[in-house]
C-alpha cells in the first residue's frame, strides 16, 4: 500500500500538547511525522540560530537545550525526536508509522537505528565540526579534525543501506514508516550542508526521489507555527 497519508484532509487536532519547533532537521522529522500521521499539535518556534533553546527560558524545559520538545498537559517536557515519535504513535496508532504489530514496529525501530547509529548522526555531528563550527563551537565539544573523516563515513553508510535497501519499495517494504522519514529528512539536511549523497546510488537515489513526492516531504519545511500563518 504507497498511500500518501499527508494529503489527507482529516486531521486530529490534539490543543493538549505545545511542539518546541524550529528550522532544522530533527525537529522537520517529527514535522513530517505529524503531517503523515494527520496529526495537528499546536507549535512554538524556537530559534535555534540565535540559541534561544541555549538560553534558561528553554533550559528549563529542556535542559539539553535542543528542539524537538514536547510539552504535555500535566507539565511533562519530552525531548528526542525518536522518543516523542513513539509516544505519539501510542496515543495516535493509526495510520501507523512505527507498526500495528511487534513485528513491524521491530523491523521499523531496526532500519531507524541502523539509520541514526550509522548516517543521521554523522551527517548532523560531521556538520558541527565543519560548516556549522562557529555556532556550535561555544555550545557543544567539537572535533573540527575529525569533520572530514566523518563526512566520508557518512556517504560510505548511506552506500551501505544502499545496498541492504535491495529492491524494495520502502524501507520496511510497502510500508512506509518513520524510518523512511528520518532518512529521507537527513539526506536533504546533507545537500544542503556540503554533505550530498549520490543520487546515482541504484536503490536510494529512486526510493528519494518517491519521498520528495509526498506532500509531508515539502510541507515539513516550514516550522509548524509559519505554516499556519501561511
Ligand atoms: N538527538 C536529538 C537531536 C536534537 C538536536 O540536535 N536538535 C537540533 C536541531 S536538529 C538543535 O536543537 N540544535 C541547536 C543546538 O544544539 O543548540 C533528537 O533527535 O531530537
Amino acid at each position: 500500500m504507497k498511500r500518501d497519508l499527508s494529503t489527507l484532509s482529516l486531521a486530529f487536532k490534539d490543543p493538549t500538547m505545545l511542539l518546541y519547533d524550529a528550522d532544522s532537521p530533527a525537529p522537520r522529522c517529527l514535522r513530517m511525522f505529524l503531517l503523515e500521521k494527520g496529526l495537528v499539535i499546536p507549535g512554538v518556534k524556537v530559534d535555534v540560530f540565535t540559541g534561544e533553546n541555549r538560553a534558561p527560558p528553554f533550559l528549563k524545559l529542556n535542559p539539553a537545550g535542543q528542539t524537538p520538545a514536547l510539552k504535555l498537559d500535566d507539565g511533562q517536557v519530552l525531548a528526542e525526536a525518536v522518543a516523542i515519535a513513539e509516544y505519539l504513535e501510542e496515543l495516535h496508532p493509526l495510520p501507523a508509522l512505527i507498526g500495528r504489530t511487534a513485528g513491524e514496529r521491530a523491523e521499523t525501530r531496526q532500519w531507524w537505528r541502523r539509520i541514526e547509529l550509522n548516517v543521521t548522526e554523522f551527517i548532523h555531528n560531521a556538520y558541527h565540526y565543519s560548516e556549522g563550527l562557529e555556532r556550535f563551537g561555544v555550545r557543544i565539544p567539537v572535533a573540527a579534525e575529525a569533520a572530514a573523516g566523518m563526512k566520508r563515513i557518512a556517504q560510505n553508510r548511506i552506500a551501505w543501506i544502499d545496498q541492504l535497501f535491495g529492491d524494495r519499495h520502502w524501507l520496511c517494504g510497502e510500508r512506509f514508516s518513520a524510518a523512511d522519514i528520518w532518512l529521507y529528512v537527513w539526506l536533504d539536511f546533507g545537500c544542503t550542508v556540503n554533505q550530498p549523497f549520490d543520487r546515482n546510488l541504484p536503490h536510494l537515489g529512486p526510493w528519494f526521489a518517491s519521498v520528495a513526492t509526498r506532500t509531508s516531504a515539502a510541507r515539513s519545511r516550514a516550522t509548524l507555527a509559519a505554516s499556519l500563518t501561511s
